[in-house]
Parts: structure tokens; sequence; C-alpha cells
């Protein structure tokens, strides 16, 4: 997908985020980068950005159109090919505040220069071949982690381990494609190549492809974090154990049933997983309407969790609503809390996991925050029972997209080989391994159609 001599406009975004800081950068790429940023830029001693050294720094002024200080900045040159987007790029270190940064834009799209889309600058260092696909995504994975694991992962990707491995087994793919059309081309001096050789070499890309895949759920973790619902009857302490689990006095909690009528939504950090832990009304028939829509919020949330934190008050004798409510637990990932500890103890974890076996039950308090440790570890070993590494120093793939066509390559590779059993002429599995190898392009960016290239990168931030 590299573009041959491909020439763009020159394009200019606030690169940092609006707010009171030390640093504001315009960032300004393209041929007419550093010629346009020099007619607004004065140097105390005239020097001009044309003749910067590359990678060099230049304080000064930029002037308004009538020559009126815009601000005081400091500007960087980075001439292609040696910048970000490969093209000439020009930051400016302005003082950060709304208005110096968009005084200094502004005077920039007076210019003709066009504001950038989100994601732009990272989608022309991917058009003029800096970065494939997979690493330009680590790059918004890089920003977006929420976790070190998810961090080092992106960092990975970003430093190419996932394309290389992909590109890797698509050479191999295109290298079987060349010989079986050699083989069609000049039947008598290259010959067909041999059934058995054609389906162990599929077989071997097929086992890489294969544990590839099966990282995709462990990736998705953490690059995404866990889905958890905290559902529960009114009072029976969800609010409190969000707060405990997150260190800090976040939901209100008061001795009133129907506190809660919202959802509440944080990101907790677990044993280096992220969880986006929901809050939500506790589950009970209600006449009160708003009350009403939060528990039906509540029930739809816990169709959706990857994890469901189920809290019992565990001081009194079981309710008859959590014994119907337990029951809809079963096959899903679920953790029973018996909160409420310190006030004694009614329902035993056998009671629990009569209704529903195989769920773990856990005893805390959440006002003593007793329960704490086993509690969380229960709930990482929960999630994360039966998943491949999650250390983040192994290869992993991390989005549904990647997942989606590493699947369809194996089917691809499965068909090719069924193909072969069949003793089919071998231009019918030519067809099967080109698919393969263009789903596995597609990872990488080699092989994707210009508007779902487009709708990556709309999913970017401004200025990067
Ligand atoms: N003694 C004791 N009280 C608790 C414990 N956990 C919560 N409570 C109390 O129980 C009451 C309800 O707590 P919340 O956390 O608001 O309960 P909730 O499940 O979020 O309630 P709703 O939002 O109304 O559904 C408050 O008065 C808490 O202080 C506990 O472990 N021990
Ligand atoms: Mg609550």
């Amino acid at each position: 997908m590299q573009v041959e001599n491909w020439v763009e406009d020159t394009i200019a975004a606030i690169a940092t985020p609006i707010g009171e800081g030390g640093i504001g950068i315009v960032r300004v790429s393209g041929s007419e980068a550093i010629s346009t940023i020099d007619k607004i830029f004065r140097s105390p001693k005239g020097r001009s950005l044309e003749e910067a050294r590359n990678w060099s720094l230049s304080y000064g002024w930029i002037l308004s159109d009538s020559g009126e200080k815009l601000d005081e900045v400091v500007v960087s040159v980075m001439r292609a090919p040696h910048s970000y987007t490969r093209e000439d790029v020009v930051e400016i270190n302005c003082h950060s505040g709304l208005i110096p940064l968009q005084n200094v834009l502004k005077r920039i799209l007076g210019l003709g220069i066009r504001l950038a889309d989100p994601g732009e600058f990272t989608k022309r260092a991917f058009l003029h071949g800096r970065l494939d696909l997979s690493q330009a995504e680590a790059v918004m994975d890089l920003i977006r982690a929420k976790t070190d694991k998810g961090h080092r992962l992106a960092l990975r990707q970003l430093e190419g381990d996932l394309s290389k491995s992909i590109k890797e087994m698509r050479d191999e793919l295109i290298g079987l494609l060349a010989a079986i059309e050699a083989g069609i081309d000049f039947p008598e001096e290259v010959g067909d190549m041999d059934a058995d050789e054609l389906i162990s070499a599929c077989q071997g890309i097929e086992d890489r492809l294969e544990r590839l895949f099966a990282t995709a759920d462990s990736g998705k973790i953490i690059r995404e974090g866990v889905d958890t619902a905290i559902i529960g009857r009114p009072n029976v302490g969800k609010s409190s154990l969000l707060n405990m689990l997150l260190r800090e006095n976040r939901a209100i909690v008061t001795e009133i049933p129907g506190t809660t009528r919202d959802v509440i939504e944080e990101i907790v950090n677990i044993d280096g997983f992220p969880f986006v832990i929901r809050d939500t009304a506790g589950i009970r028939h209600t006449e009160d309407v708003i009350e009403k829509i939060g528990v039906e919020r509540a029930m739809s949330l816990m169709d959706g969790a990857d994890l469901v934190i189920y809290v019992i008050d565990g001081s009194t004798p079981i309710h008859g609503d959590d014994v119907e409510l337990l029951k809809q637990l079963t096959g899903r990932t679920a953790v029973i809390v018996l909160n409420k500890a310190d006030l004694g103890i009614a329902v035993s974890k056998e009671e629990c996991t009569k209704l529903v076996p195989d769920t773990p039950v856990v005893r805390i308090s959440a006002t003593e925050k007793t329960g704490l440790e086993s509690l969380e570890e229960i709930i990482v070993e929960r999630v994360t029972g039966g998943l491949v590494d999650l250390s983040g120093e192994s290869l992993m793939v991390t989005r549904t997209r990647h997942k989606q066509a590493l699947k369809d390559a194996l089917e691809n590779l499965t068909a090719a080989k069924q193909t072969c059993l069949n003793g089919l002429p071998v231009d019918l599995v030519a067809i099967d391994i080109r698919g393969a190898a263009e789903n596995l392009g597609e990872i990488t960016g080699d092989t994707l159609q210009a508007d779902v290239i487009d709708r990556i990168f709309a999913d970017f931030c401004l200025g990067k």
C-alpha cells in the first residue's frame, strides 16, 4: 500500500491536549511546511527557517499579518524523509493555553494550509512506508494504554514484532504460489508441485497462525480491559465494593436502598490488567421510574459483561430475589461476593455454590476492607484462567480486526489442504493460498481497501 511519488497538500493541527500546560505544539507537515512557517516566524537575528539545520531548534516569535507578536516560540525543523511523516515537518512549541495555540493555528490556516484530519500525520507515515498498518495502530494503543502490560505490548507492536511475523508467513505463502504457478506455466520444465509437500507447507503456516490466533482473547483483555459489572440487590454494598477496589470514595454510599441510579464506570488496575468496572443500580421490582431504568440497564450490562461480580449481603439470610438472580449467573464468568462479614455470617458459601456451581464465592467486608486481596486474586484468576501467556512479553494480537484476518487466513489454509487431499488441480489450491496471503496482508495494510484504511485512522486523535 506504499504510494510512490505521493504528493499531498500541507496540513497542520494542534498536537497536544488543549488546556493550561508548559508547552503546546502546533505540528505542520508537507512540502510547504517550512516555507509557510518561515513567512510568519521572526528570530531575534532575522535568521530564516529555510536555512535552519535539519533537526535544529530556532527561537523567535510568530507574527500576525499586521506584524504583531502572537506568541513566543521555539520551532523545530525536520526535513523529509527524516521526520514522523517522512515529509517536511515543522513543530512550533508555543505556550500551552487555548488562545496562543489557536491564534498560531489560525494564522497558519490563513496561509492556505489545511487543518489535518484525525490521525492524518500517522496516516502519512503509513502511506510513505515508514510504518505499516499494525504499527500505526500500535501508536494509538500506546497513547491509550491503560496499564504497563498494555503499554509494553503496544511498544512491541510499534517496533514491528507482529508485522515481522505476519510478513514472514505471507512471504512463505507467496513463495508457494510462485512455485505452483511455475508448475502450471512450465509443466515440462518444472512440473506440478507435489501434493504432500503442499499440504505440509500449509500445515506449517497453519500451526504458526493457530498459535498467534490463540493469543487474541488475552491480547484484547490487555488492550481494552475486562468489562466488569457489579450486580446485586439494593443496599448490599455494591458501591462500597467499587470504592474499595478503587481505593477511593468515588461512588455515593448511603444506607438508603436505591442510592445508585445511573451506571458509574471506572478503570481499575488489578495486577496489571485493566478492569472497566461498572457499578449499577440495585436490582429489585420497583415502581420508581428512574430506578426502573437503572435496573434495566444493570440487567443489560450483565449480559454484555466479560465478568459479573454478584454482591450479596451475607449477614442476613439469602433473599428470594438473590436465588432467582444467582441462577442467571450459570454459564457466565462470575464471582459471588458475600459482603458485610463484619455484621455476622448468615449465608454460607455452600448455599451459593449449590445455586451456581463452578462460581467462586468470596467473603469480604467493604467497610472494614477485609478480603480485598483474595477477591482481587480470584477476579484475575477467573478472567485470565485458561488464557495463554499474559505477561505481555510474547507476541500477541490485540485487535478484533487482526483476529478476524487470522481466522479468515486459517479458513483459507484449511480449504487449501482439503483441495489437495481431494486430488483437485493445483490451480484451485492456488486460489485458497492467495486468499490466505491477502488476509495476512490486511493486518499490515498491504492488501486493504483505501476506505477501510480511512476508517482505521479516523479513530485516531487530532494532531496524531
Ligand atoms: N457493616 C457494613 N456495612 C456495609 C458494608 N458494605 C456496605 N455497607 C453499608 O451498606 C449500606 C449500602 O451500601 P452501598 O454501597 O450504598 O450499597 P449499594 O449496593 O451500592 O446500594 P444501592 O446503590 O442502593 O443499590 C451503606 O450504609 C454502607 O455503609 C460492610 O461490609 N459492612
Ligand atoms: Mg450503590
